[in-house]
Order: C-alpha cells, then sequence, then structure tokens
C-alpha cells in the first residue's frame, strides 16, 4: 500500500485527494448552512433552488474529477518518475558538493534513457537539467545525509549541449554551479 502510494501516479493522486477531502467537507458545510440554514437576508425560499445547487454542485465536482483524472499521466514529474523506473534505463551517479558536480559520465546518444543517481556531499544542492535551447527538464533537491540518492531519469531525443545546474541557494558560489552534459 505505501509503495503503491510512494511510486504510482494514481497513489500522488489519491494522497493529494485525501489531504483536501477534510477541508472539501468543512467548504461545503459552511456553503450549506449559508443556503440552506441562515437564509438571511435574502430571504429566499432554499427549497426552491436547492435543485440548482445541487446540479452546479454535482457539475463542479464531476469537472473537478474528470479534469485531474484525465491529465494527470501528463504531469512531467509523473512522466519523468515512470521513467525512472524503466527497465532498460542507463545509470550514472552525479556528485554534488559545494560548487561542483561529478558525473561518472557525460556524454550520451540521441534515445538513450539515463537514470541520475544523485546525491549531495556537503549541504542542500539540486540538480536540474536544461534542454539546450534553455527550458528546464527537471530538477530534484538534493539532501545530504539523505541515505539513498535522489533518482530521476530523462530519455535524450534531441542531440545538442545539455546544462545541469543547481537551483537550490548553496552558499557564495552557487551560481557557478553548473556542468555539461553532450548528447550525440
Ligand atoms: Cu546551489
Amino acid at each position: 500500500m505505501i509503495d503503491f502510494l510512494y511510486t504510482s501516479a494514481w497513489g500522488a493522486f489519491i494522497t493529494m485527494l485525501l489531504f483536501q477531502i477534510p477541508f472539501l467537507i468543512v467548504f461545503f458545510q459552511i456553503v450549506n448552512k449559508k443556503a440552506f440554514v441562515d437564509s438571511e437576508p435574502g430571504k429566499t425560499e432554499p427549497d426552491k433552488y436547492s435543485r440548482t445547487r445541487y446540479g452546479w454542485l454535482a457539475l463542479v465536482i464531476g469537472a473537478f474529477i474528470v479534469v485531474n483524472v484525465a491529465s494527470v499521466k501528463y504531469m512531467p514529474t509523473i512522466i519523468e518518475a515512470k521513467a525512472s523506473m524503466a527497465q532498460d534505463a542507463r545509470d550514472v551517479s552525479v556528485i554534488a558538493r559545494s560548487w561542483a558536480f561529478e558525473l561518472n559520465e557525460n556524454e550520451f546518444k540521441v534515445g538513450e534513457t539515463i537514470r541520475f543517481l544523485a546525491k549531495s556531499e556537503d549541504t542542500v544542492h539540486s540538480f536540474a537539467l536544461i534542454h539546450p535551447d534553455g527550458s528546464q527538464i527537471f530538477t530534484m533537491m538534493l539532501v545530504p545525509g539523505a541515505g539513498v540518492e535522489s533518482a530521476l531519469a530523462h530519455t535524450f531525443t534531441e542531440p545538442g549541449e545539455y546544462t545541469i545546474r543547481c537551483l537550490e541557494f548553496c552558499g557564495a558560489a552557487h551560481h557557478v554551479m553548473k556542468s555539461t552534459i553532450t548528447v550525440l
């Protein structure tokens, strides 16, 4: 059960819902009380409107669920998390320390799925992979002493020079903490 919550997209979605449900219950209770118990100052007859209200409510909840369920698999983090469990991924180890990255490999081929296993040796850093066009592909936080490496995988579909940057402020030379990856 715990594995399911941690490792699958649906687990993440269910966890999010569990955190939201208490707030939703309180919210709807307040709405309900406002509408049906305390009808001041409009003095409208609540019965007349209840059908429309519940109809709307059902529509909104329905739309919320449909949109969330339909979009969950397109979330970048979910896509990367799935890729990081891919069987055919090649593992590359990354050590982050103030203020440099040490990769055991930094030349890959187009089409390769690389699983980056990264850890920090001193303070909190991050490992951000940046596309040659400047857009960020992902970032993951590296906490020293975490015990396990942070892992994310990416399938390189375009050749070029990719940049790795630290996106967690980690001291005086944080801005120069970067490295490059070449994809052929
Ligand atoms: Cu930094």
